[in-house]
């Protein structure tokens, strides 16, 4: 049996940029998309051996699925800062047959969230529908790998490399900073023959910035809609809202409802979250309010 993707949710005009609109694989982006995180890494699940880690993985795949995910993000490197160094195979050898078997059980688009070119080109052969690049297309042949594949590809802001980015993170002005950059990767993504149509902009919470950057990035995000792009948002439990309320990972449940509902009030269009269920709830009453503000 195949599983049902996210219902369907009331349509609003998004802020997707002058007469453009967006398609990942199955998924036409013409409302808000919630992106289930699904990260493929031994500690993420029981540690079982390769078949179990794949089956646990693609368990809880079906399970964000039933619960709404538009989108299932598959991940083989921790970000974390100090998190271990991943070869291209053992990335390889996490995500694609998970990817594969997704792909398999549900119309929901799958993402990969990968820097290197091998694992996006083999990803996007097992069936993966997008790209989603924390380091925007800056390793070496990922450029290139995504003109080839002409997929749509997140591009996100990182200041520094995550085992050292949360060291000293120093801006003048931090949305500034940020809007430059994007600003920037867009042009070079163009220039290299990935049309606009297929890029997704993302400010990257928590990416080499401080709590203090990341409260002032949340509070001018609207800003960030100027790059005329689809708005990609990530910041279900991260440590930021811990230090606003004083809360461990696994009870930032309500510290990320809040923020997502003040990303999409602030113009996002995708939010990458853990809680599916919970953010799908939030993602239907902002949407409400949202509608009946443009047609009013
Ligand atoms: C992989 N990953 C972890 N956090 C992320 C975020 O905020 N945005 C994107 N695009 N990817 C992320």
């Amino acid at each position: 049996m195949r599983l049902q993707s996210a219902d369907q949710r009331p349509k609003i005009s998004l802020a997707l940029g002058a007469n453009r609109s967006m398609q990942i694989g199955k998924l036409r982006i013409d409302a808000p998309a919630v992106m289930g995180i699904l990260n493929v890494t031994p500690d993420s699940f029981s540690d079982g051996g390769r078949f179990s880690l794949r089956d646990d993985a693609l368990r809880q795949a079906e399970a964000m699925a039933m619960a709404g995910a538009d989108i299932i993000d598959v991940g083989g490197e921790s970000t974390r800062p100090g998190a271990k160094h991943v070869s291209e195979q053992e990335e390889l050898d996490r995500v694609v047959p998970v990817i594969e078997a997704i792909c398999e059980v549900t119309d929901a688009p799958v993402s990969v969230d990968t820097s290197k070119a091998g694992v996006m080109r083999a990803a996007i052969r097992a069936g993966a529908a997008m790209i989603n690049d924390i380091r925007a297309l800056r390793d070496p042949g990922a450029l290139e790998a995504a003109a080839e594949l002409q997929r749509p590809v997140c591009l996100m802001h990182m200041q520094g490399q995550p085992r050292t980015m949360q060291d000293t993170p120093q801006y003048t002005n931090v949305t500034e900073e940020v809007r430059h950059f994007l600003a920037e990767r867009i042009g070079i993504c163009v220039d290299a023959g990935i049309g606009r149509d297929l890029i997704i902009t993302d400010p990257g919470f928590g990416f080499g910035k401080s709590h203090a950057h990341n409260v002032e990035l949340l509070a001018n995000l609207r800003q960030l809609q100027e790059l005329g792009q689809p708005l990609m948002v990530g910041l279900s439990r991260k440590a930021t809202l811990g230090t606003l309320t004083g809360r461990g990972t696994d009870e930032r449940l309500p510290a990320s409802i809040a923020a997502a509902v003040i990303a999409l009030m602030s113009g996002a269009v995708i939010l990458r979250v853990h809680d599916v269920a919970a953010t799908v709830d939030a993602v239907k009453v902002t949407q409400a309010v949202l509608e009946t503000r443009l047609t009013q």
